[in-house]
């Protein structure tokens, strides 16, 4: 017993190495006064109400509502004291039922302005002119947009009320939070300014200046999005729980060991919540790059919401839905939707800090091929460097990377190298001097530049602020800057919230400054994004013909990321509970635009066992980034170090995500058209079932897949819900037994994770045994068939090369495939697609035919065809008919 518990204690140990993460080290909104002065606003009877000056309202000649904005108690007329500029009001519509709001100082009082988020929006916006202002009352003006919306400013206090399809959506500044520091003119900062976070002074030149609202969302119970998080997908609420009484706080940080269930900021920010009812989905984009809070807490038939920033001018979308797929959409139309990923991306990704020598990135290739286990990307972490010197190698271990490369690229696979933003201040290294000589670094608040430690040791930042700094950056991707790489060379951006390991809250002093004299303040949760887009442009134009599509993983990242790569949710830890967590935090960034991204599976701390590993291999296998990665402090895990059964389980869920791929790409593609998530949240594809707003443990794959992760050690059995209505169809996709909509327990051995297709689904697969997605271009695809209770189900797929930019310009392939009532057609989505895969459609699988058909034809012929009456499964095998072309096959 003696001998067991040790055991057990030291297994503990091994999976806890270190200390939970020091909440002290991180700032919470009470040791700001930006966020306090804000927060405790409900508590000050004596706050300031705003009015609009009713004489200043008018729609300009470009159809853009304005107005003057003053505090209550000033006269309606502009020149009252110089403290008291009136702010101005703007509001826009936008082509797709949203609105923009915009608030700020009408008077610039210094020479700074206030920051203005650029390049996270896209260029070419459209707006649609607001034609007429009905003055409804004394008090209030409404104007209609978009196809069913309307919204109402009321006057004083000052409010705007959004309608949808006549219902009252949103309501900002309903609770008369709504607070605008006005940035201050001292002939010399007050001594109030500088503030102190441990030993880490924030000079605040500045001075006070942050822009803060309450946007209420009316008649809902749900919200979601606003990540990186470790919470639920549905945010509970933050107020009036002695225990959990933190605002969610968006600030990009590093999070060494972060905990479960928090509102702490993580490494990543999308500041753009959803709200859903069964009656209709909006959203609301709050667009600004600094710090900021946002508080969640329940109100009367609404979710009220208050939101915090440090500071930036106010910049607010409101997006009108009424559905999830147009929230998608109408946020897509504003940032942009997922950058079409290679095909080779989409496969299996191996990752280690670190594999330590082209010997061992050998060893563990063939370790795949050996074990018939197909994967695409090798990694290489900051250990491949000539000592954290980025864009070099280490001669000893990685003196020949063409070399290895080639290699690799012999088997149809690619490698990923890191690349970190931290400079290492050497002179004798190119990539420093280059920079420095260009003043393309960050500077301190003196003007100097900046210097903080990281892994090189003393380290100066990249201002990827700066365009010309980011062409720089860009152009170090060339292959005769990089030496050493190749075009099967792809890249790693981590550390760039940014990582300052002995900077506040391991991050960047906010006093730092940047282009264009900018505070980092001002572009904190940006500094990610634009190293993310540099690089991504670097890989582009590395190419003559710029014809190769980039990947870049990032671990830091803004609204609009997911035009540049995926991300991953960093340094999660090899314990069930962080199993758990990957699903709600990977659905809250699919609902915020950014659907590629992954969770370390095995977990990155710690030793996870086989039966972890396992699990975590079948529910990765179903997120869109599928990546294994571990700390170097831990015990190989190849998948074959761990023996039976779980080489052969890992292997199946490797093997089965490869099968998946073509539907996988076709998610991909129909994100670049309609911004939807490739993984969603139940709620998504079923609206109107009140019971699903909240499941996380569950999710959809398109609409097709419903995945259930076993996050339970030793679970024998897994409750699973199938959603929809009596009628609706599921089918188990190992055993493709038919259920309806029910509860159930189902049994989950290890072997087992439970996936359902939903009746009235078509989903298009490849199913040979292959080393990476490479080998699979020609393999032909089988289609299965799930049907609905009506016996009718369609699905789609697209093909393009897989890798180039070809298919903007037509080369690539939509297919549209219906089955009604016995008779399946393939037809084309797209007349102006024009590729022509090799490839043929090899084998149809209909489930849920419920008896023996007399007869499978196509054009007069009879096709040969089996069935399963136990499994109510239609078999038509060997059918080799070209995956471009028409056809009808029926069925009697
Ligand atoms: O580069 C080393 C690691 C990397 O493996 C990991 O994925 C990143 O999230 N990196 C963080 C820095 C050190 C973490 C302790």
């Amino acid at each position: 017993f003696l001998y067991i518990t040790m055991v057990l204690l030291t297994n503990d140990i091994i999976v806890t190495p270190t200390e939970a993460v020091d909440l002290n080290k991180f700032k919470q909104c009470n040791d700001q006064s930006f966020c306090r002065v804000n927060r405790n606003i409900e508590d000050d009877p004596s706050r300031i109400h705003y009015k609009i000056v009713p004489s200043s309202l008018h729609i300009d000649t470009e159809g853009r509502l304005q107005a003057d904005l003053i505090e209550e108690g000033l006269a309606d007329k502009e020149g009252h004291s110089d403290r008291e500029h009136p702010l101005s009001l703007e509001i826009r519509a936008l082509e797709d039922d949203t609105i923009r709001m915009t608030i700020t100082e009408k008077v610039s009082v210094t020479k700074n302005k206030r920051y203005q988020v650029n390049d996270v929006l896209l260029p070419n916006i459209e707006y649609a002119p607001i034609k007429t202002l009905h003055m409804s009352s004394d008090n209030d003006a409404t104007f209609e947009f978009g196809r069913h919306s309307y919204a109402r400013i009321q006057y004083r206090p000052f409010k705007l009320d959004v309608f949808v399809d006549d219902i009252l959506a949103i309501s900002a500044n309903e609770r008369s939070f709504f607070k605008f520091e006005r940035t201050l003119t001292h002939p010399a900062p007050d001594t109030k300014w500088p503030e102190m976070f441990r030993d880490h002074p924030d000079s605040r030149p500045r001075g006070p200046m942050s822009v803060a609202m309450d946007i209420s969302f009316i008649g809902t119970s749900h919200v979601y999005g606003i990540p990186e998080h470790t919470t639920s997908l549905a945010l509970r609420s933050t107020r009036g729980n002695k225990i959990n009484d933190n605002p969610y706080r968006l600030y990009n940080l590093d999070v060494f060991e972060y905990e479960l269930d928090k509102t702490t900021a993580l490494y990543g920010a999308v500041p753009l919540m959803l709200s859903h009812d069964a009656n209709k989905t909006v959203g609301v984009f709050w667009l600004n790059s600094a710090e900021t809070f946002i508080d969640v807490s329940d109100g009367i038939n609404s979710k009220y919401t208050h939101w915090i920033s440090e500071t930036g001018v106010m910049d607010v979308f409101f997006l009108t839905g009424p559905t999830p797929l147009k929230v998608f959409s109408q946020y897509a139309a504003l940032t942009g939707t997922t950058a079409l990923p290679q095909l080779f991306s989409l496969g299996y990704h191996q990752c280690r800090w670190n594999y330590v020598s082209q010997q061992d990135v050998e060893e563990v290739d063939s370790g795949f091929d050996d074990n018939s286990i197909p994967y695409d990307v090798m990694w290489l972490d900051i250990e491949h460097t000539n000592e954290k010197r980025y864009f070099t190698w280490d001669k000893a271990n990685f003196g020949s990377p063409k070399d290895m490369l080639a290699k690799i690229e012999a088997k149809g696979r690619k490698m990923v190298s890191i690349v970190d933003p931290h400079i290492m201040r050497e002179p004798s290294y190119y990539i420093y001097n280059e920079a420095k000589s260009n003043k393309y670094f960050v500077n301190n608040n003196k003007g100097e530049e900046y210097v903080g430690y990281c892994w090189p040791g003393d380290s100066s930042y990249i201002d990827f602020t700066n365009p010309q700094a980011r062409d720089w950056w860009a152009s170090q991707f060339a292959y005769n800057k990089y030496q050493g790489s190749t075009p099967i060379l792809y890249t790693w951006n981590d550390m760039n919230e940014p990582s300052v390991f002995n900077g506040p809250e391991v991050s960047m002093n906010k006093d730092a400054l940047h282009y264009g004299n900018a505070e980092h303040r001002e572009v904190h949760n940006l500094y990610g994004f634009y190293q993310h887009m540099a690089t991504a442009k670097g890989l582009v134009d590395r190419n003559t013909d710029k014809n190769d599509r980039p990947f870049v993983l990032s671990r830091s990242f803004f609204a609009g990321t997911q035009r540049f790569g995926p991300i991953w949710t960093g340094d999660n830890a090899a314990k069930w509970s962080h199993l758990k967590a990957a699903q709600p935090m990977l659905l809250s960034l699919g609902l915020t635009g950014i659907t590629f991204s992954g969770a370390d599976v095995g977990g990155f701390f710690g030793n996870p066992d086989g039966e972890l590993l396992a699990r975590w291999y079948q529910a990765g296998s179903f997120q869109p980034f599928f990546r294994g990665h571990s700390h170097h402090d831990t015990k190989r895990r190849e998948p074959w170090l761990f023996g039976d059964p779980y080489l052969g389980i890992i292997k199946a869920a490797i093997l089965r995500r490869y099968t998946y791929l073509p539907l996988w790409y076709t998610l991909f593609y129909q994100n670049t058209l309609t911004g939807a998530p490739t993984m969603r949240p139940l709620w998504v594809e079923f609206p109107s079932d009140p019971s699903l707003f909240a499941v996380d443990n569950e999710f959809m794959v398109g609409n097709s897949l419903l995945v259930v992760p076993v996050v339970e050690q030793g679970a024998k059995t897994t409750r699973v819900m199938l959603p929809g209505g009596d009628t609706q169809t599921w089918y188990d996709i190992d055993t493709l037994k038919r259920y309806f909509a029910c509860h159930m327990e189902v049994a989950t051995p290890l072997d087992k994770i439970p996936v359902y297709q939903r009746g009235g689904t078509i989903v298009p697969k490849k199913e040979r045994v292959r080393p990476s997605t490479k080998h699979m271009v020609d393999d032909p695809y089988t289609l299965v068939v799930a049907l609905s209770a009506t016996q009718q189900a369609r699905g789609e797929l697209y093909i393009d090369d897989g890798h180039s930019f070809d298919y903007q310009k037509g080369q690539y392939l939509y297919r549209s495939f219906v089955y009604n009532h016995g008779k399946i057609q393939s037809s084309s989505m797209d007349n102006s697609a024009v590729y022509k895969p090799a490839s043929t459609v090899e084998r149809i699988v209909v489930m849920g035919v419920d008896k023996r058909p007399s007869s499978v034809t196509r054009e007069g012929h009879n096709l040969p065809f089996e069935y399963d009456r136990t499994m109510l499964k239609l078999t038509i095998d060997k059918l080799y008919i070209p995956i471009s072309s028409n056809w009808l096959i029926e069925v009697e």
